[in-house]
């Protein structure tokens, strides 16, 4: 393989594409009008009822309140998987693996007051979320860094904890875990969110297909999470299906002005079967 174009973050062409559809698409409404209205910019989907009510009112405002509405539910989302991290102190140092535009670190720090790090392999993420880390003047233990989540240079049994909100199906799990494993203390906690396919309905349908053209990610089996916790020492201690609870968050975005066609793929492969929206809390042993 020629390596002339690949530096030292970026590996493989594959690594090299993701990386040039996360620079390059900066004016992602669906992202940036969310996170304009608190400074919370999230790349993961939401979860929880939505209130009808944002529906229902005048019509000139409706599209402002169900980007309101979707905002909150995407923060509800964050807010679940910090629940999960564990008993955390200030003293703590975490990891936010793909740590996209910072919403999630940043709320990690406010809940916590602890040290967190964010990898992307996106330049313009890294900076973009930096910069929302000084703005909230928290850029002394909030940083993010231009880095690959299966290699991020960080010293072993550094992390108390880890998460991954969304991210996980850029990579080769049995790699991630490794990693993971180097990096987390001795009863270290890993939170995991993700959508993976159901082994029980078979390999990829034509809607979970859509989902990793659109993203150009790689979709992984509900099994191979399990089979790759387990090579690595990551013993899970929950297992939550969230698809249901995420639902209504696909259905009210189908009804915005944000929604960006992928909204029919992620409802038609949930209401199928052939789809989960997982999370997957374990601890180091
Ligand atoms: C991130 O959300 C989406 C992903 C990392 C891709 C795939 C996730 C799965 C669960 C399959 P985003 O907020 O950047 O997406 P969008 O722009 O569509 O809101
Ligand atoms: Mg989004």
């Amino acid at each position: 393989m020629s390596t002339s174009t690949q530096s030292a973050v970026l590996r493989t062409p594959y690594q090299e594409s993701v990386a040039r559809y996360w620079n390059t698409n900066q004016q992602d409404p669906v992202n940036l009008r969310l996170g304009e209205i608190d400074g919370l910019y999230h790349h993961h989907y939401g979860i929880g009822d939505y209130d009808p009510s944002v529906l229902a009112g005048p019509e000139n405002t409706r599209d402002a309140r169900i980007i309101q509405e979707l905002h909150r539910l995407e923060t509800a989302q964050a807010d679940l998987l910090l629940d999960h991290l564990g008993k955390r102190t200030p003293a703590d140092h975490l990891l936010d693996a793909g740590s996209g535009r910072g919403g999630t670190s940043i709320m990690a720090e406010q809940r916590f007051g602890c040290h967190v790090d964010g990898v992307s392999i996106s330049e313009y993420q890294v900076d973009f979320a930096n910069a929302q880390a000084e703005k909230r003047g928290v850029a002394d233990r909030v940083k993010f860094h231009f880095r690959n989540m299966l290699d991020t240079g960080f010293a072993t049994g550094s992390r108390q904890a880890i998460w991954t909100n969304e991210t996980t199906m850029y990579v080769d799990l049995f790699e991630l875990f490794d990693e993971f494993s180097r990096l987390l203390e001795h009863g270290g906690r890993y939170v995991c969110i993700t959508g993976c396919s159901n082994d029980v309905t078979g390999l990829r349908s034509k809607a979970v297909s859509r989902i990793d053209e659109h993203y150009t990610c790689n979709i992984h089996p509900r099994s191979a999470y399990f089979r790759a916790l387990a090579e690595n020492n990551l013993v899970p201690i929950e297992v939550v299906d969230l698809t249901a609870a995420t639902i209504p968050y696909w259905e009210l975005r189908a009804k915005c002005s944000v929604a960006t066609g992928i909204e029919d793929p992620f409802l038609t492969a949930y209401k199928e079967g052939s789809f989960h929206y997982l999370m997957i809390v374990a601890d180091r042993i």
